[in-house]
């Protein structure tokens, strides 16, 4: 089916989860990786300030083992700093679960209507991450309910790539699972390297700012400051002063970007 100018009708919303669906990175993985440093009597601490920066390397274990070659403390050896780095993944994985199953890391506001319009809609929905699939699960089963899986026709995790973010492949292998062309889904994403790969992908990207992420990748068909608010999204959300970011808005800003697009 397509909309005028031949631009394809919107079939999938593709989710990044951290830093999109939640908060997750300064009070949750952060958090748990300093747990894992502790419980391992490995002499450091990633604070707030720190952590924002490695952001920039995207995957638990890859982000580990980066911080490790600024360290003089660290294994010399790489099979050493690696096996280090697995074990510290691990633990960390570990302590993220209990973070996130207490409660303490909720869905960002507008994050679960936009997922119930969606399922009442017929619009498909799949998960692109860089992140492990235990934290997914961890997260959703905690927020969505142990039937989490069933809103998601496709669930592409860091594990299942062999290049992440930015790399355009998870968005590729959701694309694959969902059978769709790029054209026909959005991706929401809030983090330079994910737009990045998005955008790679051939996806419209909506850009939904996060604490850590809070400046504008340029690459977005929208962008603001979360699905809770229509104010301060660019282009403006037409039509509504108040409320939450809708289904007709996101596919506005798909048929405004494939246009443009060509
Ligand atoms: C998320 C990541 C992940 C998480 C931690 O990026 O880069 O590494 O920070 O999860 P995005 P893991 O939101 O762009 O997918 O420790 O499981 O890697
Ligand atoms: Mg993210």
């Amino acid at each position: 089916m397509t909309r005028s100018g031949g631009v394809p009708a919107l079939k999938a919303v593709v989710w990044d989860v951290d830093g999109t669906m939640a908060e997750t990175e300064r009070d949750g993985h952060r958090v748990a990786f300093n747990q894992a440093f502790a419980a391992t009597a490995v002499p450091w601490q990633w604070s707030e300030e720190l952590y924002g920066q490695l952001l920039r390397i995207t995957g638990g274990r890859e982000r580990l083992l980066h911080d490790m070659g600024a360290r003089a403390c660290a294994p010399q050896r790489p099979r050493d700093r690696e096996r280090l780095a697995r074990l510290l993944h691990a633990l960390k994985n570990g302590f993220y679960g209990d973070i996130v199953s207490e409660g303490r890391i909720p869905l960002r506001g507008g994050v679960v209507d936009l997922m119930q319009e969606c399922r009442e809609r017929g619009i498909a929905m799949a998960i692109a991450t860089t992140t492990s699939r235990i934290n997914v699960s961890s997260l959703l089963h905690a927020t969505l309910g142990a039937s989490w899986a069933q809103w998601f026709q496709a669930v592409v995790c860091g594990e299942d790539v062999q290049r992440k973010k930015p790399h355009p492949e998870v968005y590729l292998r959701v694309l694959k699972q969902l059978r769709l062309g790029a054209a026909e889904a959005v991706a929401l994403e809030d983090s330079p390297a994910g737009a990045t790969a998005a955008a790679a992908a051939g996806l419209a990207v909506i850009v939904t700012r996060s604490a850590y992420f809070a400046d504008s990748p340029g690459v977005a068909a929208a962008v603001g400051p979360g699905l809770h608010e229509v104010a301060g999204w660019s282009p403006p959300v037409r039509g509504r002063r108040h409320g939450r970011i809708r289904l007709a808005d996101l596919s506005r800003w798909h048929y405004s970007w494939s246009v443009k697009a060509g």
